[in-house]
């Protein structure tokens, strides 16, 4: 099977995390993120991540490609969602300054999904439209956005450890910790202990690596 992604995408973490935990054999293919028709044209739509089956169909949709990757062996392993609207909420905080520091950031590093000028450019022009400054500003901004950011990471007071409940993944992880990850990419930022172990602990379960080493 093929798994058609970008690498910051935090919906393609949650397909990947799956395929890490339940070990599958699936080859990861990180599309330009311009090329809008190679989504298109599977899928019908200009979406990642995109799921190529055995027998050669598409499949769109996050949760649907990691519900049907646990499933693939006849031996789910993901326990049911049970702090949804927490973790709606809890996105629906961070989202703003997570944007403001995360995409001038998927520039500075080096991903997959940028290996060329015309790439970079179609994600500046969309994305800096979508946080209203220039990435320039925005990345001079982040000891501002930083601070704000430190504080809402502090309201995950309800979270779980993977080592308190047997080394058991729920929906609510393949929900919550894509964008933890996204957040390692940011210098600076200082998770409290508990979210920095649950980090951690998600990672090593899922195969998922981190950004920590190439942090901005
Ligand atoms: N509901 C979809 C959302 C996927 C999505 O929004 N993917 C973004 C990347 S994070 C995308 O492909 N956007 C198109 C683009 O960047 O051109 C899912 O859960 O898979």
């Amino acid at each position: 099977m093929k798994l058609f992604v970008f690498d910051h995408c935090p919906f393609c973490i949650k397909a990947m995390m799956v395929a890490g935990l339940k070990k599958i054999d699936l080859e990861l293919v990180y599309l330009q993120n311009h090329d809008i028709e190679a989504r298109i044209e599977k899928v019908g739509a200009n979406l990642v991540p995109i799921l190529q089956k055995p027998d050669g169909s598409y499949m769109a949709e996050s949760l649907d490609i990691a519900a049907y990757l646990d499933n693939a062996d006849g031996h789910p392993a993901l326990g049911a969602s049970t702090h949804t609207d927490n973790i709606a909420a809890w996105s629906e905080a961070t989202r703003p300054y997570g944007s403001l520091l995360l995409f001038p950031r998927w520039l500075r590093i080096d991903l997959p999904e940028f290996q060329c000028q015309e790439a970079k450019d179609w994600f500046y022009s969309k994305k800096s439209a979508m946080i209203d400054e220039s990435f320039e500003q925005a990345f001079d901004n982040s000891a501002n956005y930083i601070e704000k950011l430190n504080k809402v990471l502090g309201q995950l007071d309800w979270l779980t450890l993977p080592s308190e409940r047997g080394d058991k993944l729920t929906y609510d992880d393949v929900n919550l910790f894509p964008t933890l990850r996204n957040y390692t990419v940011i210098k600076g930022l200082v998770f409290p202990s508990r979210v920095r172990q649950y980090i951690d602990e998600v990672a090593m379960l899922t195969g998922i690596p981190l950004y920590d080493d190439v942090a901005v």
